[in-house]
């Protein structure tokens, strides 16, 4: 069967591969699993049909048979238990491969959504030219920590992993704010997830959502 995922039906980042819904498009190509998309508006997040998938009225979500999934994180977990490729068959190294999804989700992503809510919610408050500097050194904190352990390594952990999938997306939030172009391996190590053929495969069909291009033949 054909899984379908949720994406918005205009993101408001333009085609930039910045919503969750790369994440999931990445990883199911990844796995060379074919997929459809269905497009969502704002609104349509809201109403019943859609909170029946999603309890927060978000995307992405997949369906895939009986089975209905949210959260980008379990999802990509879903898809890389069931393909090769995307978690290592040993089993603590797939144990430290999750270790490092659950860091990219729950260590490194939360300073930098902070940060990305603040510029866009808050711009125009009073107190903001002081706080920014704060979550700015909140964001510089982990990622000074996440340089430091991938040193010059690839990968996270050995070979390419979900892991590292969902780290790169997280360290993409962070785009056009400069910092991560300050860790010349972090800049690096972004730049390798991105040169992915899946990773392409991925980017290309959520732009031509934006641009209303047709998708590419294989995505
Ligand atoms: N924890 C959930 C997950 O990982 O799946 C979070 C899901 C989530 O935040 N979804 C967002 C959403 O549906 C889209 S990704 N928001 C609408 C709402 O809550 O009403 C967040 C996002 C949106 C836009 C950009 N952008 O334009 O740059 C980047 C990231």
């Amino acid at each position: 069967m054909t899984p379908t995922i949720t994406a918005f039906e205009r993101s408001p980042d333009r085609g930039r591969g910045l919503a969750r819904d790369m994440r999931v498009r990445w990883a199911l190509e990844e796995a060379g699993q074919p997929y459809e998309v269905r497009l969502v508006t704002f609104g349509e997040m809201k109403e019943p049909a859609h909170r029946a998938l999603h309890p927060f009225g978000q995307i992405p979500t997949y369906e895939d048979g009986d089975l209905v999934l949210f959260e980008s994180g379990a999802i990509v977990f879903h898809i890389a238990e069931r393909h090769a490729g995307l978690l290592p068959d040993n089993a603590n190294a797939r144990a430290r491969a999750l270790t490092w999804m659950f860091a990219a989700l729950s260590t490194v992503e939360p300073p930098i959504v902070e940060l990305g809510t603040a510029a866009l919610l808050e711009r125009d408050k009073a107190w903001y030219a002081e706080r920014l500097p704060i979550l700015e050194g909140r964001v510089r904190a982990r990622l000074d920590e996440l340089s430091s352990r991938l040193g010059e390594a690839d990968w996270l952990d050995g070979a390419f992993s979900a892991g590292d999938l969902l780290m790169v997306t997280v360290l993409r939030r962070l785009a056009g704010t400069g910092i991560v172009e300050t860790y010349p391996n972090l800049s690096a190590y972004v730049a390798r997830g991105e040169a992915r053929p899946a990773y392409r495969r991925a980017f290309e069909a959520q732009l031509a959502v934006f641009t209303g291009a047709a998708p590419p033949a294989d995505a």
